[in-house]
């Protein structure tokens, strides 16, 4: 992998001065939790490489370029705030939440997370939700997370480990176990938001999201 690592002082200044202003490609918005950027990175690869390199270097997110691949990353500090401009996607990878755009089924989802270093996304605390939400692109309706009752009907449990699911972002009337055979567990878009619902686990159809 090409490595091209650029430090853009204009940033630092945007962020102690600046509220939100373009620099480069990139739309940045202060966050008031975190009063400056340093070492930004700038490589070019592809949007789970972008992620796991994040993550190697323990940068807190990541903004995307799905046109060029190129992958530009802060390593000491979380900007829950920072925007993308228009073409690129923020990826927060220190919190774990990688999309992972190829269909399948939530077994072999799983299977894939395992063999990037993680499992399957959970959703533990609100922030979780937030950064799933975030990291789903616009038009996906439809994702894979690691929640499940297979188990036994109706003791929906997160995996890998096993934990007890202690919030509740169910959508309208779910989980419904449609069909009778619905045991795992996918962020939804229910006119407007994404909420969870119960899907076959064979469903062959749909990305997921990583906890890595
Ligand atoms: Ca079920
Ligand atoms: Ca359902």
């Amino acid at each position: 992998m090409n490595f091209y690592v650029i430090y853009i002082q204009l940033l630092l200044e945007y962020l102690f001065y600046g509220v939100a202003e373009n620099v480069g490609n990139f739309l940045i918005k202060k966050d008031t939790k975190f009063p400056y950027i340093s070492s930004p990175t700038y490589i070019t690869t592809s949007k789970l490489e972008c992620a796991l390199q994040c993550q190697k270097t323990q940068c807190c997110a990541a903004s995307f370029n799905g046109a060029t691949n190129a992958c530009y990353f802060n390593a000491t500090h979380c900007y829950f705030q920072l925007e993308a401009s228009p073409g690129w996607e923020v990826l927060h990878t220190i919190l774990s939440k990688v999309f992972v755009n190829q269909l399948t089924t939530w077994p072999d989802a799983e299977t894939q997370c395992i063999s990037f270093g993680g499992h399957l996304a959970k959703v533990l605390n609100p922030v979780d939700d937030e950064l799933i939400k975030n990291v789903i692109p616009g038009g996906v309706h439809y994702v894979w997370i690691d929640g499940s009752d297979e188990g036994k009907e109706g003791n929906w449990t997160w995996n890998n480990p096993v934990e007890n699911i202690l919030l509740d972002y169910w959508g309208p009337s779910r989980p419904d176990n449609a069909g009778g055979d619905q045991n795992c567990m996918i962020y939804r878009y229910f006119s407007g938001e994404y909420l969870w619902d119960d899907r076959e686990c064979t469903d062959n159809n749909y990305p997921f999201i990583c906890d890595i």
